[in-house]
């Protein structure tokens, strides 16, 4: 029978619009009138505001913007200011890290990475704050910090790429660039320089996790959007409250695979997968380079990949030999 397979939400609650629960003591006011958007509506809850600017949002998005613009007036100035190349070419530009020749050397020329230093400095101000928001908010809201500390496992994995690393590293060369195809250039050579990070057990890790995400998310959305026509979709009373949705929902898993997470557990499974995912991946990033030189070496000295024989005897590099010219 024909179903409901539509992105769009079905139906739409309209009333009084809700200011929310009383804030604390030193909160700031929230502001905007609430309002109602049929068109939003149609992704998520219709009711628009109001909203919490607050000392951390608002110094956060001022630094976002800085660094933004730092990077767009770079990229800007790369293509002589010529405003059509500038859109043409946006996806290619970028706002290189400092040569390797300058080490941790802190603001080197601004052409040389000295503005790159200062947009990361920005950026990260900003991603910091965003995380106090976000943590200070549901505080005052009386809720579990849980997304904060999933936020917090994706700004390790971030600060690991471009500050921790590079440290350990002894140089911000080694940093991830600003700009959306040097980035991925970077990613690919860093795989091949290290001896290409599949054989990174911390690599296939954080790639379980990844893949495990997007499973336990489809079967998790469409268990509950299956149940939905007995009010299966009231998630958390059925933790405690078995209905005939949730009865339902845990049989058919039971049926087609013999086991099934609850209302409950499926939700920290969905967390812990999330949050492995950048938290396995950073320790894979910080030991590359550090303590691993070649992954693929590594993996034939561990026995994960097959070591092949020489049929050639093993050449000497002539630059590396005495006499050779420097
Ligand atoms: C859907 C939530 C919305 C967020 C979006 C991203 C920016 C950047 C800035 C032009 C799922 C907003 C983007 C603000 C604009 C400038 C200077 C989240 C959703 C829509 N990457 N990466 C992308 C970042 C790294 C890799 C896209 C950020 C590592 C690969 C986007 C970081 C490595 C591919 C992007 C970061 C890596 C991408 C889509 C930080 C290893 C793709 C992201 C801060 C992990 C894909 C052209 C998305 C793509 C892609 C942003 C880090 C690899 C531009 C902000 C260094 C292989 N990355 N990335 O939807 O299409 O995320 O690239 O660490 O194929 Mg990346
Ligand atoms: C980037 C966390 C930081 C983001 C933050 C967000 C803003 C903007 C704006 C809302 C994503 C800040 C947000 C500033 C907000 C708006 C509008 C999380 C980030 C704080 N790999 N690979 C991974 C696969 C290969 C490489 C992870 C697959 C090749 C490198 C992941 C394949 C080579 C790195 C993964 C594959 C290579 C990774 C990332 C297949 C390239 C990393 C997890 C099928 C040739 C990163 C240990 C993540 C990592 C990483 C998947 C192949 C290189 C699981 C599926 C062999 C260098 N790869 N990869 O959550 O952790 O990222 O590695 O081929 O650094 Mg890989």
């Amino acid at each position: 029978m024909a179903e409901y397979q539509n992105i769009f939400t079905r139906i739409q609650v309209r009333g009084p619009t809700y200011p929310g629960i009383p804030l604390e003591r030193g909160s700031w006011a929230r502001s905007g009138k609430p309002f109602y958007s049929y068109l939003l509506g149609k992704f998520g809850d219709a009711q628009i505001g109001p909203i919490y600017l607050g000392t951390t949002g608002i110094a956060s998005l001022i630094c976002g913007f800085i660094a933004i613009e730092i990077i767009g007036l770079n990229m800007w100035a790369s293509v002589n200011w010529n405003p059509v190349q500038f859109i043409r070419q946006l996806p290619w530009l970028a706002l290189e890290p400092p040569p390797p020749s300058f080490g941790l050397r802190l603001l080197p020329p601004l052409s040389q990475g000295g503005w790159w230093q200062i947009a990361g400095f920005f950026l990260t101000a900003s991603i910091l704050l965003w995380w106090v928001r976000v943590y200070r908010r549901a505080r005052a809201l009386g809720l579990g910090t849980h997304v904060a500390w999933a936020f917090a496992a994706a700004i390790w994995l971030y600060l690991v790429l471009g500050f921790f690393r590079p440290i350990l590293m002894g140089s911000w060369g080694e940093a991830v660039p600003f700009g959306i195809f040097p980035h991925l250039d970077w990613t690919a050579s860093f795989s091949l320089r290290y001896g290409n990070l599949f054989y990174n057990p911390f690599h296939m890790l954080s790639i379980v996790f990844l893949y495990g995400s997007t499973l336990l998310f489809a079967m998790h959305g469409a268990t509950i959007l299956a149940v939905g026509r007995y009010g299966g979709e009231r998630e958390i009373e059925q933790v405690a409250d078995r209905g005939t949705a949730a009865e339902r929902a845990a049989l058919f898993w039971r049926w087609t695979m013999g086991f099934n997470a609850t209302f409950e557990s499926i939700h920290r499974w969905a967390w812990w997968f999330a949050v492995l995912c950048p938290l396995a991946g950073g320790i894979g990033i910080l030991l590359t380079g550090t303590a691993v030189d070649n992954w693929f070496l590594w993996a034939v000295k561990h026995g994960v990949a097959p070591s092949y024989p020489h049929p050639m005897p093993a050449v000497v590099d002539p630059a590396t030999l005495p006499g050779a010219p420097q």
